[in-house]
């Protein structure tokens, strides 16, 4: 215990009108953050102001970082706020360390009111890079709308903040710390928690950790590869996949979590984690996986470099969720994808005769559905999968769920996914972003073409490119209600459906540091024919692409003369 209490100040500031969060959380160029005086506070304290008073006072909240550059500077800052706000306990991760998942998973076990995690996810860090405040409630999920619209107004109008700017805290000691402060009967408390402990824990309840030890061990070892891209998960890859489960420490590659992740994208897909991809091409190992900056994107990677692609692994992993202990003993009440996610697991839905529901992008719309019982399983096409277990994707846990139906099914990564096609059909499905675009030219390309698809004569119109026709089903701009609350979300993306369930769909990025826009258009095409499962995904949807690229007339109308990244 400190001798002399803590003096708590008030701090003058004034409103920044930038503070909006978007898909998931504040995000900004690092610069913002760190250079901009009081913008860090002026956040901190209106997150905090959104809570209620009487809910805050005594409280319990988590607080962990992926690991980049200004995280710990930013965590003190938090630290010194949150006790002079009221906060009764903060449980901060070793070295301030904690992936998105761990965070989610420790604010339902200690049944905290909610956890802040410091990461812009997969975007680049360091002082050059993005750094973001992400702000996941009591459920264990991303902040709704509501939460997000309250900490909205408050920054606006913000005047002060309060701080305690003589507290200071060792990230590196693990255990309890009280600290006295001025006007307070109770002493606040800060614990430094083990990074992995709570979790590895919570999946041991989930996994048959036995069936996926012998298959990572035994005499017909599988061997992994595993990318950590210099992010949080370095140290859980290391602890489950590694000393719990077995793994070879070779197995396991760029696992020491760096500030700006040696300079790199911390985004597993093709594109950025290629030295994966390229790896697994070698055929030395029969499994590959990678994970994004916070450990809650993953991609898989089968033998020979075949790419499982978010949307299959979806479907597959829906598809053999009796292979989990967690979910063979619970049964299954639904699935549940964004909307942009490819109809692949929809099918696996209807097969199982199990309930579908589709959201718009974003974890924070599967809290009201899993909350309420209704959903088990979820996914998006940004290699986001998730499940009841928590209530944000989890990188690692997928991973694991991968390892048990191979464990369970002693056959290949690609085996299964062909094995899964030739049942059910193959959605061919891809995304193209177009980044940096000038933010007025974004907007109003979405407006004219919404103005163009929502026109009656639209949907009678068929499209013809090469061979193929394509007469438009159905178009709209799609619009969620939640079954749970009722609420109403409108504008979450242009949808074409054609009448051979082929799709098209373009939407504006919610998750940028704000410069420009990102558009994105994704394409999806089904595939009943086994013979033709094999063709190269970016022929089958060219034609499909094409008409993207003709009714929105992208091109012409940002600058851009392709896309970005093609996923
Ligand atoms: C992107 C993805 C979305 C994901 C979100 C947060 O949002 O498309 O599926 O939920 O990032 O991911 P947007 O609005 O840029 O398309 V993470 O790993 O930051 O929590
Ligand atoms: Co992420």
């Amino acid at each position: 215990m400190e001798t002399n209490p803590i003096p708590i100040l008030t701090i003058q500031t004034t409103p920044f009108d930038d503070q909006r969060p978007g898909t998931n959380g504040l995000r900004k160029k690092t610069a913002v953050f760190e250079s901009k005086k009081n913008y860090l506070q002026n956040y901190v304290q209106s997150l905090l102001s959104s809570i209620d008073l009487r809910d805050r006072q005594g409280c319990t909240m988590v607080v962990g970082s992926d690991g980049r550059y200004f995280s710990r500077a930013a965590t003190e800052v938090i630290v010194q706020m949150a006790a002079a706000n009221g906060i009764g306990r903060l449980v901060i991760g070793h070295n301030g360390i904690l992936s998105t998942p761990a965070v989610s998973c420790i604010i339902r076990k200690i049944k905290a009111i909610g956890g802040i995690i410091l990461t812009a996810s997969h975007s680049p860090g360091g002082p050059g890079g993005d750094f973001g405040i992400k702000f996941n409630v009591a459920n264990g999920g991303p902040s709704p709308d509501t939460v997000m619209e309250r900490i909205h107004q408050v920054s606006r109008t913000l005047e002060e903040y309060a701080i305690c700017p003589d507290l200071h805290i060792d990230l590196s000691r693990l255990g309890r710390h009280d600290f006295d402060l001025e006007n307070k009967f109770k002493p606040f408390r800060v614990e430094i928690v083990d990074s992995v402990e709570i979790y590895l824990n919570m999946l041991r309840g989930i996994f048959d950790f036995g069936a996926i030890k012998s298959l990572l061990t035994g005499p017909k070892q599988l061997k992994i590869r595993i990318d950590a891209m210099n992010g949080v998960m370095g140290p859980y890859v290391r602890k489950i996949l590694c000393d719990e489960l077995g793994a070879p420490a070779n197995s396991a590659v760029n696992c020491v979590p760096l500030e700006d992740f040696g300079g790199q994208h911390p985004n597993p897909n093709p594109a950025f984690a290629a030295s994966l991809v390229d790896s697994m091409k070698g055929g030395e190992f029969g499994f590959g996986a990678a994970f994004d900056a916070d450990g809650d994107r993953y991609m898989i990677i089968g033998e020979n470099g075949f790419f499982v692609s978010p949307s299959d692994s979806l479907a597959v992993m829906a598809a053999n969720l009796s292979c989990i202990p967690y979910f063979s003993q619970r049964g299954i009440r639904g699935f549940a994808r964004s909307m942009p996610t490819s109809t692949a697991i929809d099918r696996v839905a209807k097969a199982m005769k199990v309930a579908l529901y589709e959201t718009p992008t974003g974890w924070r719309f599967f809290g009201n559905l899993m909350d309420s019982g209704r959903c088990s399983f979820c996914g998006e096409e940004s290699f986001g999968t998730g499940s009841d277990h928590i209530r944000d994707k989890d990188g690692l846990w997928s991973v694991l769920v991968w390892l048990s139906i191979l464990a369970v099914r002693k056959q290949g990564v690609e085996e299964i996914v062909r094995d899964h096609w030739a049942k059910m059909g193959r959605n061919y499905f891809c995304r193209f972003d177009y980044e940096g675009v000038d933010s007025r030219a974004a907007y109003y390309l979405m407006r004219d073409l919404e103005a163009v698809i929502t026109d009656k004569a639209f949907t009678t119109q068929k499209f013809s490119v090469g061979n193929n026709i394509y007469s438009v089903e159905k178009a709209d701009n799609f619009e969620y209600i939640d079954p749970v609350d009722g609420s109403v979300s409108r504008k979450q993306g242009l949808r074409i459906i054609f009448t051979d369930s082929s799709r098209i769909i373009f939407r504006l990025s919610g998750s940028g540091a704000g410069t420009g826009a990102t558009i994105r258009i994704y394409a999806e095409s089904y595939e009943r024919d086994p013979e033709r499962h094999n063709r190269e995904t970016q022929v089958v949807l060219g034609p499909l692409i094409a008409i993207a690229l003709k009714i929105s007339n992208i091109h012409e109308r940002t600058g851009c003369r392709g896309p970005n990244v093609i996923t």
